[in-house]
């Protein structure tokens, strides 16, 4: 296999974009959809050459878009001598093989952009095999016969193979391939399981963060945690997450995680694929819904949202709606808007660090709402129950007696059932 030549920044593609907006096919209106794939062409590096919009009820099964609009961008694409055609739209492979023929330059769909930026950015050994996984399951049924050669299509966009290589492979290896990843991400999401069960033990309550790309969760957890995830104005900048200790305050311990942003329409494998990333939100207690209130889309960004959440089956969990990037907006009425619009929702600036200690006092409350006080003698044997207490609940009172030792805690309702239990035995 090849490895891919890094593109420098004069080396870098020069790219047409092309946006369909297809009558409600989509969940943002065509220019939305337009600021949203420069966003991401962007946030790959290259360079945008010529955009190209257009409106349709329905698309062809050979093109996509009509023969007219294919010649448009053919010509663009020879003016601007482009080397690569994004589409905003996910295309069949029938439609991409025909349109890189006509129009003779490599075209590409947005999964693929967005699995390419995912491949740039995965670092760790879980990123680089979920994303992995996504790129073998997008390309399974674009393979048409055997020992097809992904590197005919030269370096750079839409060629970025897992781990820096190209990708050069047939589908008895891909199936072959795509049985291994399972594996190894069953085996990751085990050692998940086993680290979240750790903590468990010890922690109150755990939260994650989960909201659109660049809504501003890493900057949220660096602020309200003292760690140091990178941040970036760009999409999907974080993948990998990460989980920190959270101090509410005295002897309550919570846990907060930081994950991988969501994105309109987001390909259906790739959330899938990344579901052991995703294993955090899945067990979290609380999830802390991070909106850029900046945006002018706040109710598409939190609808896209919603919809990954309801797809990861999360959304009976409790959920605090964070607005984000609130010193961004000088206009006060704006917030009002927001604040009277979503009564039960917080507004902070986590780069500012403004609102933070609202969403604090509604996470302590939280932790509070499942406790229970309790008075008893724990005989001096049942040594289980006595940590137990003192790792998860506040203790008021203790006292040393001759057939055990007398507390006064409040504890976590669950803890207080299995220290009765431990007792008893
Ligand atoms: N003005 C302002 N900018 C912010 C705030 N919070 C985050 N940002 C900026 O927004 C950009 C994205 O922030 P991140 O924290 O990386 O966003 P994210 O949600 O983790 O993004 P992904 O990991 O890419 O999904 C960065 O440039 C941050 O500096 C805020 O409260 N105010
Ligand atoms: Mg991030």
């Amino acid at each position: 296999m090849g490895v891919i030549t890094h593109v420098t920044a004069d080396e870098r593609e020069r790219a047409v974009l092309v946006t369909v907006h297809v009558e409600g096919k989509t969940s943002l209106e065509a220019e939305g959809m337009q600021a949203e794939l420069v966003r991401l062409a962007v946030s790959r590096g290259v360079e945008i050459t010529g955009k190209v919009i257009c409106r349709r009820k329905t698309v062809t099964s050979n093109f996509f878009v009509g023969k007219g609009k294919v010649s448009e961008i053919a010509d663009l694409v020879r003016e601007e001598s482009a080397d690569v055609v994004i589409f905003s739209n996910d295309l069949s492979p029938t439609q991409q093989k025909n349109l890189e023929k006509v129009i003779d330059a490599k075209t590409i769909d947005r999964t693929q952009l967005i699995l390419d930026i995912f491949a740039a950015r995965a670092s760790s050994n879980e990123g680089k095999v979920q994303v992995e996984l996504a790129q073998l399951l997008y390309l399974l049924p674009r393979l048409s016969g055997q020992g097809v050669r992904l590197s005919r299509l030269g370096g750079g966009i839409g060629t970025r193979g897992p781990g820096e290589q190209k990708l050069e492979v047939d589908r008895r290896r891909i199936r072959g391939r795509i049985g291994k990843l399972k594996r190894s991400l069953n085996d990751i999401t085990a050692r998940r399981g086993v680290r979240h069960r750790q903590r468990e033990r010890i922690a109150r309550i755990t939260a994650a963060l989960v909201g659109y790309t660049n809504s501003g969760k890493s900057t949220l957890f660096n602020t309200l945690t003292n760690a140091r995830v990178a941040t970036k104005n760009q999409l999907f900048s974080t993948l990998d997450p990460t989980v920190r200790k959270l101090s509410l305050g005295s002897k309550q311990t919570a846990f907060i995680s930081d994950t991988v942003g969501f994105l309109n329409d987001l390909p259906h494998h790739l959330i899938e694929s990344f579901k052991a990333t995703l294993e955090e939100v899945v067990r979290a207690d609380v999830l802390l819904h991070v909106i850029d209130a900046s945006d002018h889309r706040i109710e598409e960004q939190k609808a896209a949202v919603i919809k990954v959440l309801e797809e990861l089956g999360v959304l009976d969990k409790t959920i605090l709606t964070v607005f984000n990037k609130i010193d961004k907006i000088s206009d006060v009425n704006e917030l009002k808007r927001i604040k009277r619009r979503f009564p039960d929702s917080f507004l902070i600036s986590a780069l500012k660090g403004r609102g933070l200690e609202d969403v604090l006092e509604r996470l302590r409350r939280l932790m509070d709402k499942d406790t229970e006080d309790i008075e008893l003698v724990i005989p001096h044997k049942c040594y289980a129950a006595m940590i137990m207490i003192r790792e998860k609940g506040t203790i008021q009172r203790e006292v040393y007696r001759e057939n055990g030792v007398f507390i006064k805690a409040r504890v976590p309702k669950k803890i207080k059932c299995a220290v009765l239990k431990t007792i008893k035995m």
